[in-house]
């Protein structure tokens, strides 16, 4: 195996020519045969091999640096970076990240997960070397979808003025995880086809053709000058208006190809883009099939490409993407808006039926807000639905555009709560503290899936802005007989004793059944609300419960600070209720990628630890 024969950084170049081929095969073998196990991201990195190779080949690492778009791609580099012992732990607890780490490996030059940032991240590193009088070279590599993002553009804008040499390699495979979509996307396939420069220089001839005697006189003149006209015609002109050198289109399977291009995009003073072209999935049938389903993917068969575990419970998203069908017959001011992510939020279905009140804006959560912010303000009923991590990008849009104007958004948040293996950027953790302290604000956290069917009816006749919160995974099927109808603002108890009070909110509430029901046992008599608004708070049913409860355990799959804990704490404080609370909550650090089961037990929000918690604090105070 070649492959045995990396164990660092450029031990790469160490092989001939004609073993390249060999070594990307081998890569790929590999790739497919661990993430099947594994689980992971695999058609994007079976997309990305040869040009990884490619920079590894150009680039001495780590001086030179490659920044990772997203870095969901970043196998391949891990690959030839010393860590293919690490793909046995891939994204598992205390293993390798699927994404690039800097405290994994001095050739992680930037840490990423969230889409759009490698332009800038890139450009930083390129003028902290001119200042710094380092010599290298800084490739950022984004593929088409993160294009859409409009930070990717922010970053362009900036680079157009550098004055150093600075790659940015555009990975074009026409997907983002489903279709890419947009304008820029239309550009780039043009570019693909050499449409615009025949285009334009049809159009132009024909033009100048139609100009009785001169024209001819014109066109010879214009073939025979080497710039000025004639740099209109040329390919790129996007990028190379704003004064970014275009390279390409480029094979982006054929690393001699490759390795050339790049060694002529190094000789530039400035920004240069260089127009990759790759096949998502490459290699691998089903993956170049069905490049979406293999995007990121759970332990599969090699053989058939199919799943090795069976879902047969219906998840949140499922649940979600049902509901929002049966409104939209119901609502025809509904409209719905998915941020790149038709699949992940589960608007397929409701795209498909009513394409019409469809939108997907492209990995662009700030204009997807902003967006609906406008619908709504001309009357119709926007819901955004969206991860709850990558919600965090649209944070003054939620204030400025939604908030202040009291519009009625509805926020579909997915993935809030622990999401597992794609680790820190992933988490949806910090939502509930950044949603509850906007003015107008509404959170609604259902306890199950039956719950979230009736949060989003509530919704759409609800006047406001609304986030509703649900985590990622099976949609919890119990407590199906406490199902009652929503009132604003309105907790739900759903078992009344006295004592204590477990006040949980949405996913936690499977939480807090097993561990009343523990507290029972050992003798407690334990009352369980389901929270439901986390905001507003209720203040009624929190002024009721102090009347006959000594302890108040508040319990969110969040971080403590600015989450819905600690607004009980102050409520009760402000309003001296004789109750102590308890937070249950996440600690204010970042969760690493790993098992969401395990996750909550290392950082105790899981039911033993709860448990544990609330029974020394009762025994410390029989102890007085
Ligand atoms: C801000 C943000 N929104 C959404 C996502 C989810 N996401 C991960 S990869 C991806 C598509 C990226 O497409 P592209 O950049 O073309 O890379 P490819 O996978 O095609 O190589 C999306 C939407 C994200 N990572 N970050």
């Amino acid at each position: 195996m070649l492959l045995d024969s990396i164990n660092k950084a450029n031990d790469i170049k160490n092989l001939p020519e004609e073993e390249y081929d060999i070594l990307a095969q081998e890569i790929r073998d590999f790739l497919i045969h661990k993430i099947s196990m594994s689980g992971g991201h695999l058609a994007s990195n079976l997309g990305v091999v040869e040009l990884t190779m490619a920079m590894h080949l150009v680039l001495n690492l780590p001086e030179d640096k490659i920044i990772w778009d997203v870095g969901h791609q970043s196998y391949t580099h891990k690959l030839l970076t010393g860590r293919r012992e690490g793909f046995d732990e891939l994204r598992k607890y205390g293993g390798i990240s699927g994404f690039p780490k800097r405290r994994e490996s001095n050739c992680d030059a930037f840490d990423t997960g969230h889409s759009s940032t490698s332009i800038s991240a890139g450009l930083g590193y390129v003028e902290a070397s001119r200042i710094r009088g380092i010599d290298n070279t800084v490739i950022s590599v984004i593929g088409d979808g993160a294009l859409t993002g409009g930070m990717a553009y922010e970053a362009l804008n900036n680079a157009s003025q550098c004055s150093r040499n600075f790659i940015i390699v555009l990975n074009d495979n026409e997907m983002s995880i489903s279709r890419n979509v947009g304008g820029m996307s239309g550009y780039l396939n043009s570019l693909r086809t050499g449409e615009v420069y025949n285009d334009l220089k049809a159009g132009v001839m024909n033009g100048l053709k139609r100009i009785p005697v001169y024209g001819d006189k014109m066109i010879e003149k214009i073939r025979k000058t080497k710039s000025g006209i004639k740099q209109l015609l040329i390919p790129g002109m996007f990028f190379e208006d704003m004064g970014i050198t275009y390279l390409g289109p480029v094979d982006g399977h054929d690393i001699g190809q490759l390795t050339r291009v790049l060694r002529e995009a190094q000789k530039l003073d400035h920004a240069v883009l260089v127009h990759v072209l790759t096949k998502k999935g490459k290699g691998y049938e089903p993956a170049e099939k069905h490049p979406s389903r293999f995007h990121g993917v759970e332990p599969f068969s090699v053989e058939t490409g199919l799943p090795l575990k069976k879902k047969t419970e219906p998840n949140y998203t499922d649940v979600f993407s049902a509901s929002i069908v049966r409104l939209a017959e119901k609502y025809p001011e509904l409209v719905a808006i998915t941020a790149a992510m038709p699949d992940g939020t589960g608007l397929k279905k409701f795209r498909d039926l009513y394409p019409n009140r469809f939108f997907d804006v492209g990995i662009a959560e700030e204009h997807a807000v902003t967006f609906a912010a406008g619908m709504a303000a001309a009357g119709m009923k926007p819901v955004v639905a969206v991860y709850s991590s990558f919600l965090q990008r649209a944070y003054d849009q939620i204030i400025h555009d939604v908030c202040i104007q009291n519009l009625p958004v509805i926020f579909a948040v997915d993935r809030a709560g622990l999401v597992g293996s794609d680790g820190e950027t992933h988490q949806g953790i910090f939502d509930l503290s950044y949603l509850a302290n906007i003015p107008n604000m509404n959170i609604l956290a259902p306890m199950n899936r039956y719950e979230l069917a009736d949060a989003l009816k509530f919704a759409m006749e609800f006047n406001g802005p609304l986030a509703i919160r649900y985590p990622r995974g099976t949609a919890w099927d119990g407590l199906k007989e406490m199902r009652t109808p929503i009132e604003y603002g309105k907790s739900q108890i759903l078992y009344k004793e006295r004592g204590i009070a477990l006040l949980a909110a949405g996913s936690m509430v499977k939480t807090a059944v097993k561990v009343r029901e523990n507290l029972k046992a050992a003798g407690f008599c334990v009352t369980l609300v389901n929270v439901r608004f986390v905001l507003p708070l209720d203040q009624d049913c929190l002024d009721r419960l102090s009347q006959d409860h000594e302890l108040f355990v508040t319990m969110e799959e969040n971080v403590l600070n600015g989450g819905f804990g600690m607004k009980v704490t102050r409520y009760t404080q402000e309003n001296e209720l004789p109750v102590h609370v308890m937070n249950v909550a996440l600690p204010n650090l970042y969760v690493e990628h790993g098992n969401v089961e395990l996750l909550k037990k290392e950082v105790g929000i899981d039911a033993e630890t709860i448990e544990h918690r609330i029974r020394e604090y009762m025994e410390e105070r029989k102890r007085g």
